[in-house]
């Protein structure tokens, strides 16, 4: 019957790809735009990617642009003129229309060679020996609905967190580990210009085998919040995929 053979096609395709995500070199948590650019670039050097984001639909605080109007607002055209994305410019600052950021940053991460895995979401992170080493996964829905369902693993040598501004890896670990920043997280006022600057150049890892990227770094050091603006995300996010393919070459 065709149905089934349809139904068939979904469930053989899911369960390869899951099975093929099990164990990558890096999971990266949360797509929007700071982990879909960590995808597109970590796939891009060879290494596979697996990217785990909770809701339906990838991009996270990219389709909105600002308080709804769909524009994003860059200061340069590298990322974008990396992964063919239009702009225009505006004075010192380019903009660009937020779905296609958002829809282009999926299909070349995906093309590039990483997975993603919609409606996944990390509750927790596997700790062994002092290195994180993985996620622990449940799908949405089920969190969602507060049912008693037990999550799957997933292994890495490396994870992101790029969950934005809630940094929820980071918390995470702290629920468990009382030193690991003890005084608390979260981001200061509104102040782009260094906010844009600092989320670039403090992108690393924060414990062994935890990386932030994007709005998390933010959070985790306490720098500026920054608004519509998203060079910072792209930029954080090659920087993340560029300092985790350093890290494996030098294992
Ligand atoms: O929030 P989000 O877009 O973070 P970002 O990549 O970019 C921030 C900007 O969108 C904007 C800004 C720019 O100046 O300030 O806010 O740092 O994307 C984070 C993604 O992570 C997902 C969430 O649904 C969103 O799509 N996410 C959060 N927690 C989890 C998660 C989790 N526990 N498991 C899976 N996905």
């Amino acid at each position: 019957m065709e149905e089934i053979e349809i139904t068939r096609a979904i469930v053989e395709t899911y369960t390869q790809r899951l099975n093929e995500a099990l164990e990558s070199d890096v999971i990266v948590v949360g797509a929007g735009p700071a982990g879909l650019a960590a995808a597109y670039f970590l796939a891009k050097r060879g290494l596979r990617a697996v990217v785990l984001e909770k809701r339906l639909s990838t991009g996270g605080g990219i389709w909105g642009g600002g308080v709804g109007k769909n524009i994003i607002v860059v200061k340069d055209a590298e990322v974008l003129d990396e992964i063919g994305v239009d702009w225009e410019q505006r004075g010192e600052l380019l903009t660009a229309g937020a779905i296609q950021l958002a829809a282009a940053l999926t299909y070349r991460a995906e093309q590039a060679g990483a997975r993603i895995l919609n409606l996944m979401q990390v509750e927790d992170v596997i700790v062994k020996q002092g290195h994180v080493l993985g996620a622990v996964v449940n799908a949405t829905p089920i969190m969602m609905a507060r049912l008693h369902v037990d999550p799957i693993c997933m292994a890495a040598r490396n994870v992101v967190d790029a969950t934005g501004h809630d940094a929820e890896l980071v918390n995470m670990l702290r629920r468990k580990l009382p030193d690991f920043y003890p005084h608390g997280i979260g981001e200061g006022f509104m102040d782009v210009e260094p906010a844009e600057r600092g989320v670039v150049e403090r992108t690393g890892e924060v414990f062994p085998g935890l990386y932030v990227s994007g709005m998390s770094v933010c959070a985790v050091y306490g720098l500026p919040r920054m608004g519509p603006i998203f060079g910072g995300m792209l930029n954080s996010g090659r920087k993340v995929a560029r300092l985790i393919a350093e890290a494996l070459a030098e294992e």
